[in-house]
Order: structure tokens, then C-alpha cells, then sequence
């Protein structure tokens, strides 16, 4: 029944149904097993797992969570969802300075905790948002002299993040201290005015010591595009931070998207490069206005874009149903009103290999692209990965490669698995290794030609040896 690595050519590709038939005989064939060893509550868990958010991705190795406003808690629909669908928490509203030190040194902690209490009951992860920003900042703080002021923002992170300490897997430490627009420059809050641009540095340090083992993170929006100047900004400033040895451990992008700002083609690589530095990402805000297949398959391509990139650790939606979205018209979630599931959650669910994908949105390349050669009429590819298949030892891949505006005659385009991975199998494309064995160029196997736009796919299994991370793909080159 369970069928071993393929070295053949063929492609296998069955259809989701063939798919869920395959997890099933899987999950029931090795239940028996276990039931002889009598450990069977283990897999059942798994099964019904990969039915959720949260268990598809844990599937893939990461979190899937939402923001949650306190004010909620007492809805069962809502809670039902939230603890069906999720496995990280992120306080919506209840985290900021406004909430838990509204005057000076009085702090609240009352309504916070009742959301941390919950992650933990339901063994949830949880964010801490935010300890460091200029909005939701009683007005106390902001006459403050730069002296107090320096002395204020420290004691709140230490009293804050010894609350939780221990609880809290990631805190955005400073959120949002970078202008919009082409300026590149900081925001000019009372932080910034009164303490200058260290403050931010020494916001993390502070973090740092307060909470050893929480990860410390940087969080903005409009951030997702790789050519936007406040962007380059923030890399800037994670790159110089990594290279002075400023404690950070991950970037989280808000991702707030709509159709004047959509989710950019280049967002795989935004999130690549980030991590090239050697922080983390996560998604940290996501929410895109829209409805129906068009918003699916943008929620799709977000989803395959963090998949992509082994250091996006995870993603966080804001907000479990549209009824309650800081944005409500704008419909920006995967549940609707009713909490019914919406098209986004097929999407996202399609992209996570979840077992509950739906089948309502088309196509497969949703936005995440592994970089691109040349422009106008030049010859010119673009690749773009996903999962396809998942076994418990190993999972398939497939690389679709595109054509630009002219047509090509030949291609290549790389594909790297880290350590202890190895591919085990290839089909449609003729590989070739590096000297180590993680690192596999792809060319065509026979013909390379692809007419302008159009475009043709390779397969390959990858041996996870318990790295499930997401294999990265190199620039497609085309001739
Ligand atoms: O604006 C969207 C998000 C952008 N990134 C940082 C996030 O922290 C921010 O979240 C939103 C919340 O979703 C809103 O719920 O932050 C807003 C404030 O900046 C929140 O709105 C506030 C309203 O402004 C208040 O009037 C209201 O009392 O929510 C409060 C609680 O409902």
C-alpha cells in the first residue's frame, strides 16, 4: 500500500480526491500499526488535523493563527471557530500600551490575561502585539521628556514581557517606525522625535533581556513589495541590526492587502531576502479585501509565498469572521458573516495540502514567483513551487516554469533542499547536482520551447529525513 520513492520519469499526480483516498488508506493502514503498539489516539489526532488551518500547516511545519478581539470571547460561533481552525493567538486590541498601562504604572492586565489564559488552555501559541508603537499610546506618554520617555518605554516592555514570559512564542517589539512612500524614513513618532533612531535598538535590547526565549520581531505593513522604499528601509535596518548584533529574530508582515495595494508578484522574493539575513518572517495581519475566486487566489498565493521560504515560520489572519474585521465591508477574512467557510479558506487550505482544499479556485502559481530574468521582449521565465503531494516520509514537489511576453527555446532554474533532505526522484526535466547534492539545476528534457506566457511543469520527491521545510528555487534563466 505505501509505495516507495519513485526513479522513474512518470509523473504521479493524483487528482484531491485520489490524494485524500491515498492519506486515508495511509492514516488507517498505519493505525492498525500503532493500535498493536498501542498508541492510536496519536495518528487520529493527525488525521482530523489536516482538516483545519491549523493542521494543514502544522503539516508543512508552521502555525496558522488569528487575532482575537476580547470583547468576542463570549460568542460561541466564534470561539468554536477559533478553537476548531487555529493554533496561535494574537491579541487584537488587548496587548497595546492604550490597554495595559493606560496611566502611568498602573497596569492592566485583566483582559490580556483572559486571552492568554486561553491559548494555553487550548495549547494555542500566542503572538504578543505590541509593545512599541506611536497609535493606541495613551497621552501620557507622549509629553513625556526624553529622559522619562527612555526610562517609560523600557519599564513597559520589562513589566509587559515579564507578564508573559514563557507564554509568548513571538512579541512585535516596535511596530510601524518606518514613514510610507518613497521617503525611506522613519516615522517621525514621539519615540523618534524625543530618543532618535536608536530607539528601536534599544527597544530590543531591552526585550531581549526581559524575555530570553521569546522572539523578538519587527512588524509593518506595507512592506510586501521588494522595490518599495520603505521596504528597502526595513531591510536596511534588519540587515545592519544582524551585522552589529542587535538582538532580532524575525520580520512580520502585516499583510494587509486590497486592490490598491494587491499582493505584489515579487512577494516570495521580499520574504526570501528578509530571511537571507537570518531572521525569521511570519505573516503577522493578513487580511485581504475581495470575495469569491479572485480573493482565493490571492490568499492562496500568500499562503505558497510563506510555504516557499523555509524561515516563514507562520501566518496569522486578523480576525476569525468578516462580521468583526477592523475593515468589515471590505470582507478581508476566510469566514463570512455566518461563519460559514468562504472561497480564501479553500484557497489557503489548497496551498497548505490541507485535506479540506475545496477545488473552487483555478491555477496554481498564486503570485509566488522564484524570480525572473530579462523584461519586455527578451527572453525571460518566471518559476513558482508548490507542494503536491506529503506522505509521512516524504513529499512531491512541482515547479512550474513560465514563458514572459516572448517565447523561449531554452530554460534552467535551480532547486535547493537543505540538509538532511535528498531528492529522491525527478520527472519532465533533465537535472543535474551540485557537489553536495542539495543544490539541482533543471533543464528541459528534450524541446525547451514554451510560447510567450505559456508554460510547462517538473515534478521531483523529496526525502524529508524531518525536514519538512519548503525546497528554495533559484532564478529561472531562458534563452
Ligand atoms: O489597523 C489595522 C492594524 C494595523 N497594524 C497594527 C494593528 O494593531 C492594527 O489593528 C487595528 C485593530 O484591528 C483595530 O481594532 O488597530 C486599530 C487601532 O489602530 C483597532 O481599532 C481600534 C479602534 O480605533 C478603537 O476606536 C476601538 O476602541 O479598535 C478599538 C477596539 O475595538
Amino acid at each position: 500500500m505505501i509505495d516507495t520513492p519513485r526513479t522513474s520519469h512518470e509523473p504521479r499526480t493524483p487528482g484531491r480526491r485520489g490524494r485524500s483516498a491515498l492519506r486515508n488508506a495511509l492514516v488507517v493502514g498505519a493505525t492498525l500499526a500503532l493500535a498493536a503498539a498501542g498508541t492510536v489516539t496519536a495518528l487520529t489526532g493527525t488525521a482530523s488535523a489536516a482538516s483545519t488551518l491549523a493542521g494543514a500547516a502544522a503539516e508543512q511545519g508552521r502555525y496558522f493563527g488569528t487575532a482575537i478581539a476580547a470583547g468576542r470571547m463570549g460568542e460561541s460561533d466564534y470561539m468554536s471557530v477559533l478553537n476548531r481552525e487555529f493554533d496561535s493567538i494574537t491579541a487584537e486590541n488587548a496587548m497595546k500600551w492604550d490597554a495595559l498601562q493606560p496611566s502611568r504604572n498602573s497596569f492592566n492586565f485583566s483582559t490580556a490575561d483572559r486571552i492568554a489564559n486561553h491559548a494555553r488552555s487550548q495549547g494555542m501559541k500566542l503572538r504578543g502585539h505590541t509593545l512599541v508603537w506611536h497609535s493606541q499610546l495613551p497621552s501620557w506618554v507622549t509629553s513625556l521628556s526624553t529622559n522619562d520617555l527612555r526610562s517609560t518605554m523600557n519599564n513597559h516592555i520589562n513589566r509587559v514581557m515579564g507578564q508573559y514570559k514563557g507564554q509568548v512564542h513571538s512579541w512585535d517589539v516596535v511596530n510601524e517606525a518606518f514613514e510610507d512612500g518613497s521617503s525611506g524614513a522613519r516615522r517621525n513618532s514621539v519615540f523618534q522625535q524625543r530618543l532618535g533612531n536608536g530607539f528601536i535598538e534599544e527597544a530590543f535590547r531591552t526585550a531581549r533581556a526581559a524575555d530570553p526565549d521569546a522572539k523578538l520581531c519587527y512588524n509593518d505593513y506595507n512592506t510586501d513589495n521588494w522595490n518599495h522604499a520603505k521596504t528597502q528601509a526595513v531591510y536596511n535596518m534588519v540587515r545592519d541590526f544582524k551585522s552589529r548584533g542587535v538582538p532580532i529574530d524575525c520580520v512580520g508582515f502585516q499583510a494587509h492587502f486590497n486592490s490598491g495595494n494587491p499582493v505584489p508578484s515579487n512577494y516570495h522574493t521580499t520574504l526570501q531576502n528578509f530571511a537571507d539575513l537570518g531572521v525569521d518572517v511570519q505573516i503577522t495581519e493578513l487580511d485581504i479585501a475581495g470575495s469569491g475566486s479572485s480573493q482565493a487566489e490571492q490568499f492562496k498565493g500568500v499562503t505558497q509565498a510563506c510555504l516557499a521560504v523555509s524561515r516563514c515560520t507562520g501566518i496569522t489572519v486578523w480576525g476569525v469572521t468578516d462580521k468583526y474585521s477592523w475593515r468589515s465591508s471590505d470582507t478581508p477574512l476566510l469566514f463570512d458573516g455566518n461563519y460559514n467557510k468562504k472561497p480564501a479558506y479553500q484557497g489557503v487550505m489548497e496551498a497548505l495540502g490541507g485535506s479540506d482544499g475545496g477545488g473552487t479556485t483555478g491555477g496554481t502559481d498564486g503570485g509566488t514567483d522564484g524570480g525572473t530574468t530579462g523584461g519586455g521582449d527578451t527572453a525571460s521565465c518566471t518559476v513558482t513551487y508548490e507542494q503536491t503531494e506529503r506522505w509521512g516520509d516524504r513529499f512531491n514537489g512541482r515547479v512550474t516554469v513560465r514563458a514572459g511576453s516572448a517565447p523561449i527555446t531554452n530554460w534552467s532554474t535551480t532547486v535547493t533542499v537543505s540538509s538532511p533532505q535528498k531528492i529522491s526522484a525527478t520527472w519532465n526535466g533533465t537535472p543535474s547536482w551540485d557537489s553536495s547534492g542539495n543544490v539541482m539545476t533543471m533543464r528541459p528534457s528534450g524541446n525547451g520551447t514554451l510560447a510567450a506566457g505559456s508554460s510547462t511543469s517538473f515534478g521531483f520527491t523529496v526525502m524529508a529525513n524531518g525536514n519538512w521545510n519548503a525546497p528554495r528555487l533559484g532564478s529561472c534563466t531562458a534563452s
